[in-house]
C-alpha cells in the first residue's frame, strides 16, 4: 500500500549519476524576506541489510553484524540524508564554527556515518587501540591517504573542494563514511523522522539535491517566495 504525504503532491525527481563537478562560486549577503524550504524525506521500499563480518581486530571491531542501508524510522521518513540547494550564488553567511567538525573510529565504526561540512579543515580522530587507514576520495581520486595507528590520533585534513567525499578505512574493508563538502550554507541533514528545514533563502527558484547513501542523489525544483515556507515531501528510491 502506497501512503501519501499530505499537503502537496510529489515533485518531479530527476536521478543524479554524478555530482557536479565543477564549483559554484558563493557570495554571503545580507538577505532580506528570506523564505524558509521544510521537507520530509520518506522511503517506501524494503530496506536492504549489508552484512558486515569483521576480519581482524575482532577484539576491538567486534563480530558479524547486519546493518540497514537505509535508515527508515516513523512514517517512513529517512535519516540522515543529506538535502542541499545546488548553485546559489549568493545569501545568508555560513554559521559560526567553534570548532573543526570530526570524522571519529571508534570499534571500526566511523562516526558519524553521514556529516556535510564546509570547505576546510576537519579532523581525523583514532579511538581504537587498533591502526585504522583512513582513505578519502572523491570519486575515484585520492582526497586523503592516512594512517592512525594510535588510540588518541587526531590529524587534521584539509579538504578545499565542495563535493562528495567517500571514506574507507584500508585496514578494515567494511568501515565506510560520507561526507558532503557544501559549497553553500544552505544545506541539511534529515532527523529521525525524515524532516529538513533550510532557513534564510532569498525568495527565487532553486534546485533541491537529496542524496542518500543507498539510494544516490535526485533533484528536484523548488521555489522559494518571501517569507514564507515552502513544503517538499520527497520520496527516495532505488
Ligand atoms: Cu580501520
Amino acid at each position: 500500500m502506497k501512503k501519501t504525504i499530505p499537503g502537496a503532491a510529489l515533485l518531479p525527481i530527476v536521478p543524479l549519476v554524478l555530482f557536479s563537478a565543477c564549483v559554484f562560486p558563493y557570495e554571503a549577503v545580507s538577505v532580506s524576506g528570506g523564505g524558509t524550504i521544510a521537507g520530509k524525506v520518506a522511503y517506501q521500499g524494503s530496506v536492504p541489510v549489508k552484512k558486515i563480518i569483521p576480519t581482524k581486530d575482532k577484539e576491538v571491531c567486534g563480530g558479524a553484524r547486519d546493518e540497514p542501508q537505509v535508515l527508515v524510522g516513523a512514517d517512513k521518513g529517512v535519516q540522515d540524508a543529506v538535502v542541499y540547494l545546488k548553485e546559489v550564488p549568493k545569501g545568508k553567511a555560513w554559521a559560526k564554527q567553534e570548532k573543526p567538525p570530526v570524522l571519529d573510529q571508534a570499534q571500526c565504526k566511523f562516526e558519524p556515518a553521514v556529516q556535510v561540512i564546509r570547505a576546510g579543515n576537519f579532523e581525523i580522530v583514532n579511538s581504537d587501540p587498533v591502526l585504522h587507514n583512513t582513505h578519502g576520495f572523491y570519486g575515484r581520486r585520492t582526497a586523503f591517504n592516512l594512517a592512525l595507528p594510535n588510540k588518541g590520533t587526531r590529524i587534521p585534513v584539509e579538504l578545499s573542494r565542495p563535493g562528495l567525499v567517500r571514506v574507507e578505512c584500508d585496514a578494515h574493508g567494511w568501515m565506510l563514511a560520507w561526507m558532503y563538502v557544501a559549497e553553500n550554507p544552505y544545506y541539511a541533514m534529515t532527523g529521525k523522522d525524515g524532516a529538513f528545514t533550510i532557513s534564510n533563502v532569498p525568495p527565487g527558484d532553486y534546485t533541491l539535491v537529496v542524496w542518500q547513501e543507498y539510494t544516490g542523489a535526485v533533484e528536484m525544483p523548488v521555489s522559494v517566495k518571501p517569507k514564507e515556507a515552502t513544503s517538499v515531501p520527497v520520496e527516495i528510491k532505488k
